[in-house]
Parts: C-alpha cells; structure tokens; sequence
C-alpha cells in the first residue's frame, strides 16, 4: 500500500533535457497539462501527493525517481550518472527529509539512478546500466541489508533504465519485454509479455491496485485489463520525447 507520492513540476528548460528517444522537442506547455493529469492519477490512487516547484537549473529534474530511491524503512539519495543531472539531489534531499525516514546516500564512486531500482516486496532488483555502476549496486544493497531487505544486480545492454523494459505489477506478475522476457532471475514471476512495438509501454506503475498507464498501447493494456487490473490512463507523450516513463515521473511510498 502506498500512502504518498512526492513529484518536481517540469521547468521550461526541460526542452533541453538528455534524449536519444528521436521524437522532437517536448512541448513545455502541454507537458504542464500531462503533469497536472499525472499527478490527478496518483490522486485518484488514494495518494496525498506533494509537488515540488520546478528547478530550471535542471533540465531533466521532472524525472525525481532517479534522485532518490524511497523504500518502507529509509530513504536513499541516489548520486545520479548523468553529470547535468547529479545536482538535482540537494533539493531532493531537504524535501524528503521532511517525511521523517532515516535518510541514507550513494556515494562516489558509486553512481545510481532510481530508474534502475525495481522493487519487489523486500527484493530490490538494481540495472547495472550506463547510469548505474557496481558501485553503486554494492552501496544500495548493503544499505537494504541494514534494513532486512535484498537486492540483485542485472546487467543492461539495450534499455536507458531497468524499469524502461520492466514493471512489477505485485500479486507476482513482471510486465517485461524483450531481454527481460527469459533473464533466468525472473523466470519465478507470472511474466506479462510486451510486444516490441508497444515496448514503452513497459513502464507503467502499480498503486493500490491500479495500474497508471501511458496513453496507448492498445494490446498490452488490453492484456493487463484482462488479468483484472484497474487501468488508469494518462498521456505522457511529452516525457517520452526525453525517454522518461511514468515511473520517473515520481516518488511513490
Ligand atoms: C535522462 O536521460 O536522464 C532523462 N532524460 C530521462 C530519465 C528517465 N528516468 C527514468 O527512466 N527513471
């Protein structure tokens, strides 16, 4: 059960934000109105959601979940690997240390984005990716292990982030597609396939029983519909045009 959810309103800069997506430039405005629908959703979720005032000395600062990692018992600071990027944690920091979490951090050498974290029940499974070192991996999992929880690594060859190709979708069931549909580790999991054409669609986020889905993707969403789940909605078209799901979107605990 999730209670909270903590968002970054995207700033005009975002147009120059990190993208090898090849869509063309975001539009700021329609990405104000996406932002405001997504923040709805999570609402409609149960969720008391805070919104963080935009930060134009970073591009990319809508994406929080790769700043830091909020986990049942502590929050961690991730040391993001994007260099334009890595200050976005110090605001981060002092608006999570309102919530009263012991507070833990990723240090250099170790780099990791919260976009490479996917976590299921008291496992948490950490990309090894451009983004994210064994460094960093090493630093997370010993911190989950002060807190009774686990972590594994998994290399990435072809995605920007773990949860890019992966969703947990809880009551055991991994959206997956691609590499991910026969990685060993997730052989366990009632895997929910993803064609290639609908690959974005692979990131999308459980809260309480719903399922905040990007706009789209009518094959996929028709299969999650059909295991049962609550779909919700929301057009991100303007995120994606800097290859951001709706998970970076925001900090869900
Ligand atoms: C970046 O390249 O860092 C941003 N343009 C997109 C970040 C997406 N975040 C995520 O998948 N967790």
């Amino acid at each position: 059960m999730f209670t909270k959810a903590v968002v970054k309103r995207p700033c005009r800069n975002m147009v120059k934000g990190i993208s090898r997506a090849n869509l063309g430039k975001p539009d700021y405005f329609l990405a104000i109105k996406q932002h405001g629908q997504y923040v709805k959703a999570l609402e409609s979720c149960g969720l008391d959601v805070t919104v963080l005032e935009a930060d134009e000395a970073f591009a990319d600062s809508t994406f929080i979940e790769d700043t830091c990692l909020v986990t049942p018992s502590c929050a961690v600071i991730t040391n993001p690997g994007a260099e334009t990027r890595n200050g976005e944690i110090h605001k981060v920091r002092t608006s999570m240390e309102e919530f009263g979490l012991p507070m833990e951090e990723i240090q250099t050498p170790g780099t990791l984005d919260g976009g490479d974290v996917m976590m299921a029940g008291n496992h948490y499974y950490v990309g090894l990716s451009q983004r994210t070192n064994r460094e960093g991996f090493e630093q997370l999992r010993s911190i989950l292990k002060k807190y009774k929880m686990t972590a594994s690594a998994i290399p990435l060859t072809t995605v920007l982030h773990l949860k890019t190709g992966i969703s947990y979708l809880e009551n055991n069931y991994l959206l997956a597609h691609g590499k991910f549909l026969t990685l060993p580790e997730f052989q366990k999991f009632s895997i929910l396939p993803v064609d290639e054409q609908e690959a974005y669609a692979a990131n999308c986020i459980w809260i309480n029983d719903q399922v905040i889905w990007p706009k789209g993707f009518p094959k996929t969403k028709k299969m999650i519909k059909e295991k049962g789940f609550n779909i919700i909605e929301v057009d991100v078209s303007e995120f994606r045009k800097l290859d951001g799901g709706l998970s970076c979107l925001s900090l869900r605990f």
